[in-house]
């Protein structure tokens, strides 16, 4: 069960996802508004270019594997992951591997995906939950490759998550900055830092610092030339082609600041190739290597 975040389909999608997003919690209209806009602006009128990546690399992976049927299953759209698990289920399937395209654990990401497949596969299968997957030797090369040899600073971002999490030890952050640091090891970058992207305004502290603040604070210390590792996303969507390649893109040429990104792994063969070791470890099987 290949698990992701999911996207609307459609632009008049928009507000059903925001809601399911928001778990019933009430949606202030002009965040609504802004939501539907950004889809705009990125061209989503009827086919949304993240669930399309996310088939692909689904599809790979299946061929990858050879004899394992792979689903997808998404968190807040469709497929849904209780639609994928009956599927899978019906398969005749004993045992589901359950594998979320984020690397990185956090009670309020990855635990989410958990509730919603264990709740889905109830008694009917065995469940094998890959938790996290942030040092995983193969993605730190895979990004170590990508940002090798640059002169520019390097920014280590990930998706931002309320402070509170801090409170009861949640090892997001921390999961993290382990991934920024092997990917910095094995390229040998002279010079990076980390900093969170894409807060929502829910009303209450999330975790900082925020990439745009960020920036600002890189050129005042003298930084000319920034090159975006976005460690915690894998796939090319809103929060990558909105708030990294529009929002920040658009603060560094104001600022007067070179600022590149490096291409998400989306469905690149090395990357299916760890997420297929990653199975493979769980079910045992030998790799064809
Ligand atoms: O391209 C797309 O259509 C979907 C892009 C997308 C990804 C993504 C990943 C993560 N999120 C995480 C946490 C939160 C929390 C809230 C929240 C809100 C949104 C909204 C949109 C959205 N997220 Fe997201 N997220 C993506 C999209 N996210 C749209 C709602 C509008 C907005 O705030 O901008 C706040 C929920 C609330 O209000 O209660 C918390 C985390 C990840 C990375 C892990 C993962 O991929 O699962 C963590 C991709």
């Amino acid at each position: 069960m290949l698990m992701a975040y999911g996207s609307p389909e459609r632009l008049a999608d928009v507000p059903a996802y925001y809601a399911d997003i928001r778990g019933g919690r009430p949606i202030p209209p002009e965040l609504m508004e802004d939501l539907v806009e950004r889809y705009r602006r990125l061209g989503i009128e009827e086919r949304s270019p993240l669930n399309a990546i996310t088939d692909e690399t689904r599809a790979a992976l299946e061929r990858a594997l050879g004899d394992v049927p792979v689903f997808t299953g998404m968190k807040h759209w469709t497929p849904r992951i209780a639609e994928a698990a009956d599927a899978a289920v019906a398969t005749g399937a004993e045992m589901i591997v359950g594998l979320v395209l984020a690397p990185h654990y956090s009670s309020m990401s990855i635990a989410g995906y958990r509730q919603q497949l264990e709740v889905a596969v109830g008694d009917r299968a065995e469940l094998a939950f890959i938790e996290s997957w942030h040092d995983e030797p193969g993605f730190v090369d895979l990004l170590a490759e990508r940002v090798r040899g640059t002169s520019a600073h390097v920014v280590f971002t990930a998706h931002s998550l309320p402070a509170r999490i801090l409170e009861s030890g949640d090892p997001y952050k921390d999961q993290l900055l382990e991934t920024s640091q092997l990917v910095a090891e094995r390229a040998a970058l002279e010079t990076w830092s980390f900093s969170f992207q894409s807060e929502s305004q829910t009303g209450e502290p999330w975790l900082g610092p925020d990439i745009l603040d960020h920036l600002r604070e890189l050129y005042a210390d003298g930084v000319r030339d920034v090159l975006v590792c976005p460690v915690g996303f894998v796939a090319d969507h809103l929060e990558i082609r909105w708030d990294l390649d529009h929002e920040a893109a658009e603060l560094a040429e104001a600022l007067g600041l070179g600022f590149r990104r490096i291409e998400m792994p989306n469905a690149d063969p090395a990357f299916v190739q760890v997420l297929a070791g990653l199975v493979r470890r769980v079910l045992a099987v030998p790799s064809e290597a």
